[in-house]
């Protein structure tokens, strides 16, 4: 497996102003790959001020042109130089009713515009309780890869963020991140997915306190980072965490 991968997501945070002065503060270590997932307005300024950083988007449209008012396609996030596009996040599953079906479609459309997509997938806590939790997470990556297919699948980057770990303060134990994502890699082998070269990140309140355990745990590449990607110091901590 490559270098762990700690990508930040600051969500529908920033201004030019603040977004220069915690740009200005982030330099990759050696021995871990960073990115950050920028809101669409912000990809220039980003792309500009970033150094050995990759850059990346939070959304994608399925839909490469034509009459989509308000998408923005894989094509127009590459010519801005990124690298990454989230998608399925657990916000705009909820939030924006995106379907399991559109995810799939979402990162068809990422790999076809040479993005590499961060799929989100993950359990509410009701789900959690019903011990239901590979079930949700099992139709989720099913939706993806019955677009994709096994090959695509392998391209793809995976985030495993608990609904209920996020932006709550509460993270996963570490048994439970180990659990899943253990889970996780063994579905993509079974579904015939070159599940080995798949990284897997763990997202849901990762924070300097946190990340060297969770990032210690054997089936975890790297982490999707949400409040504590919005100061430098804090996301410069948890990827030093991950060399
Ligand atoms: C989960 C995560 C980033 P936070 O959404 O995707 O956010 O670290 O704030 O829980």
């Amino acid at each position: 497996m490559s270098n762990k991968l700690v990508a930040g997501n600051w969500k529908l945070n920033g201004s030019l102003a603040e977004n220069k002065v915690l740009l200005d503060g982030l330099q990759s270590p050696d021995g871990v790959e960073v990115a950050v997932c920028v809101p669409y307005p912000y990809l220039a300024q980003a792309g500009l001020l970033l150094k050995g950083i990759a850059l990346g988007a939070q959304d994608v449209s399925e839909y490469d042109r034509g009459a989509y008012t308000g998408e923005v396609s894989a094509s127009m996030l590459a010519e801005f130089g990124c690298h990454y596009v989230i998608v399925g996040h657990s916000e705009r599953r909820a939030l924006f009713a995106e379907s399991d079906a559109a995810i799939g479609r979402k990162a068809a459309a990422a790999l076809s515009g040479r993005l590499v997509p961060i799929v989100c997938i993950g359990e509410t806590l009701d789900e959690r309780e019903a011990g239901q939790v590979m079930a949700v997470v099992g139709r989720q990556l099913a939706a993806v890869l019955d677009v994709l297919g096994v090959e695509a699948m392998g391209q793809v980057v995976l985030a495993y963020e608990p609904v209920w770990a996020i932006g709550t303060g509460r993270s996963a134990s570490a048994d439970q991140v180990a659990e899943v994502h253990g889970l996780i890699r063994a579905w993509l082998r079974d579904q015939g997915v070159a599940a080995d070269g798949v990284r897997i990140l763990y997202g849901g309140s990762v924070k300097p306190g946190n990340a060297a355990e969770l990032f210690a745990l054997a089936d975890v590449d790297g982490g999707l980072i949400g409040g504590a990607s919005l100061v430098a110091e804090d996301f410069m901590s948890i990827c030093r965490a991950a060399v």
